[in-house]
């Protein structure tokens, strides 16, 4: 069985999305951020810089924190969405995601979403950046059906939940069409429908 210890963002989507698609025995125990939860000492053991998500392993015992990680991790454990001949693709879009969309994404949120008015600087700098980033993805799905190549893998699924945070982004989803194609085609399986709805409250994919 795997635990997965996280709260409801995308970081914390993109594992119950690869648990649910998988099909493997898991449990959600919620990480209260607004709490200070990731910062007490027994969360700390198994995530040294008070993140979500983490994952433990009950059957080896492991832990895994870094979503990019843990995706990883159950990719390889289950042989699903990581296919050995396209590591190479989909090991680059995966780093991408970790180390550009997800961060500049983030600060978009921060500045545009959680924080408007508190700096000119930030809010422009990073809408742009955010816009950006919408173009470059709408590029690269205008030649690929999905982000590696023509297989849906631990890249999109990693990708996926940050651009269902489309409505925060302002940026307007449908003016991007295959990005708006990628991402629908994503949103209407059955798993990412129930790995969206992290804390099993009903919440539904925003559509553009
Ligand atoms: N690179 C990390 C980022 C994880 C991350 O930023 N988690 C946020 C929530 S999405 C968090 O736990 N923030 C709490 C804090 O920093 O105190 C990953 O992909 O796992």
């Amino acid at each position: 069985m795997i635990e997965l210890f996280s709260s409801d963002t995308p970081n914390g989507k993109k594992i119950t999305i690869l648990l649910e698609e998988i099909g493997c025995e898991f449990k959600v125990t919620i990480i209260d951020l607004s709490k200070d939860d990731q910062f007490k000492p027994d969360f700390k053991k198994i995530s040294p810089f008070s993140k979500i998500p983490v994952i433990v392993d009950h059957e080896n015992k492991e832990s895994v924190f870094e979503s990019g990680a843990i995706l990883i991790y159950l990719a390889e454990k289950y042989n699903k969405f990581y296919e050995a001949k396209d590591r190479n693709a989909i090991n680059q879009w995966l780093m991408a995601q970790m180390g550009t969309i997800g961060p500049m994404l983030g600060q978009h949120h921060q500045f545009h979403h959680y924080n408007p008015g508190k700096s000119q600087f930030g809010e422009e700098r990073f809408f742009k950046i955010a816009k950006r980033l919408y173009g470059e993805l709408d590029e690269r799905l205008s030649s690929s059906r999905y982000l590696a190549n023509s297989n849906y893998t631990i890249a999109d699924i990693a990708t996926w939940p940050w651009i269902a945070r489309h409505e925060w982004h302002d940026i307007g989803l449908k003016n991007y069409k295959n990005l708006t194609r990628w991402y629908l085609e994503i949103a209407n399986r059955d798993s990412v429908i129930k790995g969206y709805d992290l804390l099993k409250n009903g919440s539904r994919i925003p559509k553009p």
